[in-house]
């Protein structure tokens, strides 16, 4: 499917790495243009000096609930977007839920569902006065399939989820599209961060199997983007092939 977002632009936050660099590299080389958000100055500018005029760069914690609001009003008018690609989004730990750390699960709330809700919701006046606009917020397979440790960061997943349907029923009658993605395994610096820079237990994530890159996604969620607008893809989920489920454990009595 041939990819063109002339005359689109697209916001996406966590444009600095992973998923949202390479959907950023892509709306890009489709014509399109990007504000890209993320909290690394120096990767903002990575992004900005490839992107040149079609890219505005943007520091941005999705947390901070005053810089988000006042953002749609901060950005230059040939910037707003017409797409918002909620993105940015973490997981901290793999820890049981009586030892996992509650500053962790704070943080995990804070981004993936605090961070998500309030960008959208400080974005949707004006995608309601596109004749087109599109939603679309990056969710899991977590949120779908629980994993030992999963637990807050599956929790926040399964959020994004349903807040992405039940977003389609307040916006029936509008031209706003609202898609939620939701990968599995995919080699981004997600398992660095999940274990906290150990980048040797981060590469055993991976080991041995190959995982969807960014760009799997981002090439994904270009053609749910370039559909026509009258089509609504509600939920997208997808895996490596090499990841799939297991049968349910029982703890069986000595
Ligand atoms: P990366 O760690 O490579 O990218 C995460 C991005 O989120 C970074 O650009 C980071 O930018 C940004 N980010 C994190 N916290 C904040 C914040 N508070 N404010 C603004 N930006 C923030 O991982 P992925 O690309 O894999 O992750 C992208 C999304 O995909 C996440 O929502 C993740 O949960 C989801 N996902 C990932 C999967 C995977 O296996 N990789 C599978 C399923 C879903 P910066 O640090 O510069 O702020
Ligand atoms: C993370 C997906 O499969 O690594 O969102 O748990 S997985």
């Amino acid at each position: 499917m041939t990819q063109s977002f002339e005359g689109r632009c697209a916001l996406i936050t966590g444009a600095t790495s992973g998923i949202g660099r390479a959907l950023a590299a892509r709306i890009l080389a489709g014509g399109g243009r990007v504000v890209a958000a993320g909290r690394r100055q120096d990767r903002l500018a990575e992004i900005k000096a490839v992107g040149g005029a079609k890219c505005h760069a943007v520091p941005l914690d999705v947390t901070d609930t005053d810089a988000v609001a006042s953002l749609p009003e901060d950005l230059p008018k040939e910037f707003a977007p017409d797409i918002l690609v909620n993105n940015a989004g973490l997981a901290l730990g793999l820890g049981g839920a009586d030892t996992a750390e509650l500053s962790d699960w704070d943080r995990m709330i804070d981004t993936n569902i605090r961070g998500l809700v309030h960008m959208t919701r400080a974005f949707l006046p004006q995608l309601k006065e596109r004749p087109r606009a599109d939603i679309v917020n990056i969710g899991s397979v977590a949120g779908s399939y629980p994993y030992p440790g999963g637990n807050a960061y599956g929790g926040t997943k399964a959020f994004v989820h349903q807040f992405s349907l039940n977003l389609r029923a307040d916006l029936l009658g509008s031209m706003v599209r609202v898609t939620c993605v939701e990968p599995g395994m995919t080699d981004t610096e997600f398992s660095e961060v999940r274990f906290g820079g150990d980048r040797d237990k981060a590469g055993k994530v991976y080991e041995k199997m190959k995982p969807l890159t960014g760009d799997d996604v981002a090439h994904l969620i270009g053609n749910v983007l370039v559909l026509p607008p009258h089509v609504n893809v509600n939920t997208v989920e997808v895996m490596p092939v090499q990841q799939a489920f297991g049968p349910f454990p029982v703890a069986r009595d000595s």
